[in-house]
């Protein structure tokens, strides 16, 4: 198993940094395409199922879906593992199976895990919990083979998506107050030169919670979009609407919602909003 896991992970890696529509670390969509954006999935792994079960992807070969921040959930108790390992290593299967529609965007929990940046989340060390996890599911003789293929996949994902009707997905924005030192250009640069450290750019875009219209204008002139469709915050009913430009996901969750979208289609902030649907409407 972990063999087999490793080797799941360093292909999808291999899969990710060879994506024929990435330039950069931009994802670029063509006009034919349906993109299937989710929020935070934190480990929940029925609301991962129903996302294939929705998205068929051997059927819809011009549909792609976007994941991100798939690891760190919720445990059933305090000081229980995190297995969410497990649904990062199905991830990394599906994109295997499906490598041209199946892709990941980066996240803060994704780059803490590779970073080893602690963070605590009501008390627990989620990056310790992980581990935790890790090791009791692959085997603690495997754990530091599997953290090593884990931190390749995650290393290789780009940081955003942009759609030719202009809408833009990423999992956050960087924070509007600290934006002089953002390098608005890193979503350009290949994986290699990121700098994923605490700080620099990538961590500024994922971790970045205050947005303003101002920073919203700008970015949309940078990045050729009108909308973005992002994660991060919490959204105790599935979504949010802020600026009428941004709309925040959630999927980690029961009230979890995810948002297909047609890349021909014109849309308005509402047309948007029609558009998503909850996990729990998936039969
Ligand atoms: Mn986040």
């Amino acid at each position: 198993m972990s063999k087999s896991a490793v080797d799941t992970f360093l292909r999808a890696a291999d899969l990710n940094l060879n994506d024929n529509i990435r330039e950069g670390s931009m994802l670029n969509f063509l006009p034919h395409n349906q993109v299937v954006m989710t929020g935070d999935l934190h480990g929940h792994r029925r609301n991962f199922e129903k996302l294939i079960k929705y998205c068929k992807l051997q059927t819809s070969p011009s549909r792609h879906v976007i994941l991100h921040e798939m690891i760190h959930e919720h445990p059933e108790s305090y000081g229980a593992p995190d297995y969410s390992s497990e649904l990062l290593l199905d991830a990394a299967k599906w994109k295997t199976f499906f490598p041209e529609q199946v892709h990941f965007l980066q996240s803060n929990h994704e780059l803490a895990q590779h970073q080893n940046h602690e963070i605590s989340k009501g008390g627990r060390l989620v990056t310790n919990d992980f581990e935790r996890g890790v090791a009791e599911i692959f085997g603690s003789e495997h754990v530091e083979a599997i953290l090593d293929a884990i931190d390749e996949f995650i290393a290789s994902f780009p940081l955003a998506a942009r759609s030719p009707n202009r809408i833009f997905f990423a999992h956050s924005l960087p924070d509007a107050y600290r934006f002089d030192r953002f390098n608005i250009n890193c979503v350009h640069q290949p994986a290699y030169e990121l700098d994923l450290s605490e700080g620099g750019a990538v961590y500024q875009m994922v971790w970045g919670r205050r947005h303003t219209i101002e920073l919203l204008d700008m970015l949309g002139k940078t990045y050729d979009a009108d909308f973005f469709i992002l994660g991060h915050q919490p959204q105790d009913v599935g979504y949010e609407v802020k600026f009428d430009r941004i709309i925040i996901l959630s999927s980690e969750h029961n009230h979890g919602v995810f948002l297909p979208i047609n890349c021909r289609e014109k849309y308005d902030i509402e047309g948007l909003v029609k558009l998503i649907r909850p996990y729990a409407g998936v039969m």
